[in-house]
């Protein structure tokens, strides 16, 4: 999964918000896993780089249009204040937006594994200046196909995937491994716990069975099924790396 760190793994943020993104990130699991010393979350406000007196971080379009646009100068300032803070350390520089790349588990694994950690930087109104996607930042990620306000939440989404699968985030030392999307892509089976019936619905005869060999094959049933009906697209990867492990194996 990820080599094991004896420092923190950083993540800054550029964002004119942080109190709400400290506000959610300080608390639960990350908020411990941050106590813990296995992350540490730092923020930037392009506003603390700015010189006139209403602290301004954002112009209307060139061209006209309506809404207003991030403005590069602050963004830039505080972009290498991380950079400055951080050396000789180079954490990857990612602007969150609608026209990035796609996060998915595969690009949470990725980001889990480079020791100079991330700086995720967050646009909000319409969106930056071109010129800091095109000479301040290494990548553009989108978190999907919706539209959102702002960065923050595409920002909260990335870290608390990515910190998941760090050493000791999670309860047990196992953690993230046998899960949906790790490994074999396929969804997990279903789960229950007590009590054994609930309302006159009751839980699979199988799995009170004891016969440990019988829950793990109904188990392994019920993802591929589940995955069928309901992922399509999952399934055919699926079918696809097992064809290609039938093949070399
Ligand atoms: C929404 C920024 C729209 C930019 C004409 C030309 C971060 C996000 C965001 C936002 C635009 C993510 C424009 C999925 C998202 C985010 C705010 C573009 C400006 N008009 N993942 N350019 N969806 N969204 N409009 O929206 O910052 S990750």
């Amino acid at each position: 999964m990820s080599t094991p760190r004896e420092a923190p793994y950083p993540f800054d943020v550029v964002t004119l918000f942080e109190p709400l993104m400290s506000a959610y990130l300080g608390g639960s699991i990350l908020g411990r896993a941050a106590e813990r010393g296995i992350i540490e979350v730092s923020y930037t406000d392009p506003r603390d780089f700015t010189h006139d007196v209403h602290r301004t971080v954002d112009d209307g379009p060139f061209g006209g249009g309506a809404g207003m646009v991030m403005m590069p100068e602050p963004l830039a300032s505080a972009i290498e204040s991380v950079h400055a803070r951080r050396a000789p350390a180079r954490p990857r520089v990612i602007l969150l937006g609608p026209a990035g790349r796609v996060f998915d588990q595969r690009v949470a694994a990725e980001y889990a594994a480079l020791p100079g950690g991330i700086c995720l930087v967050c646009g909000r109104y319409e969106g930056i200046d071109e010129r800091i996607a095109e000479h301040m930042v290494d990548e553009e990620l989108s978190i999907g196909d919706y539209v959102l306000t702002g960065g923050e939440l595409g920002a909260m989404v990335v870290i608390d995937a990515v910190s998941r699968l760090l050493p000791g985030v999670l309860g047990n030392a196992e953690g993230a491994h046998d899960e949906s999307f790790t490994g074999t892509p396929l969804l997990e089976h279903p789960q229950y716990t007590r009590p054994r019936e609930w309302r006159g619905h009751t839980v699979p005869d199988v799995l009170l069975s004891g016969h440990h060999a019988a829950i793990d094959r109904w188990r392994q049933d019920q993802r591929v099924a589940r995955t069928r009906a309901r992922r399509p697209d999952l399934y055919a990867r699926w079918e696809r790396s097992r064809d290609e492990e039938e093949g070399a194996g």
